[in-house]
């Protein structure tokens, strides 16, 4: 069993479909939904802003890379085609953290294919501001030492964190169950 926070993120297309999209896969492995936000592109590539949410999802049998790969298959049938490093894009599935049965933080640095916690987290208000919406008291380990995510983003510049504005959009219905 494993527990994933999970950063989604569309410009392209229908972008709220492609987000619930998400959702509609996990089911009942949802455990929190943040609200949906819409987020000036990160990165330095000019492009359209993004709508932008962070998940928190469970399942029994996952393994880290079985997140992985589940978030792959999401992003294909959304049709999305890897062009630009940090380009546009349909559907972007992003896992930043990963958690097994004991809430150990699972740590990987040696496959550029997963590397966990996601290596630009810490670095992006638009996955801080919707994780802290669902986990107030989540940490990050950075440079070794683990850090609250509400000093990591604190310490973001003021023009990143005003990029990234809450939006009434909704990903998933208030039945669903929060952590
Ligand atoms: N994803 C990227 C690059 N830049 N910018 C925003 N605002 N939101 C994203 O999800 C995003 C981005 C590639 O992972
Ligand atoms: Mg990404
Ligand atoms: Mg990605």
């Amino acid at each position: 069993m494993t527990r994933a926070v999970l950063s989604i993120g569309a410009n392209l297309g229908d972008r709220l479909a492609h987000l619930r999209s998400v959702v509609d896969a996990l089911g009942e492995r949802l455990v929190a939904v943040s609200p949906v936000y819409t987020t000036a592109p990160w990165g330095g590539v000019d492009q359209d802003d993004y709508l932008n949410a962070v998940l928190v999802a469970e399942d029994p049998a996952f393994d880290d890379y079985a997140w992985l790969r589940f978030g792959q298959d999401l992003e294909q049938a959304a049709g999305r085609v890897r062009e630009v490093r940090w380009g546009a894009r349909t559907l972007d599935v992003d896992v930043v953290t990963c958690t097994d049965e004991a809430g150990v933080t699972i740590v990987r640095d040696t496959d550029p294919a997963l590397i966990l916690p996601h290596p630009q987290a810490h670095n992006r208000a638009f996955v801080l501001i919707p994780w802290l919406d669902v986990q107030p008291t989540a940490t990050l380990p950075v440079d070794g030492a683990s850090t609250p995510i509400a000093r990591l983003l604190a310490g973001l510049d003021p023009a990143e964190r005003a990029g990234v504005v809450r939006t009434e959009l909704v990903l998933a219905d208030e039945s669903a169950p929060s952590c």
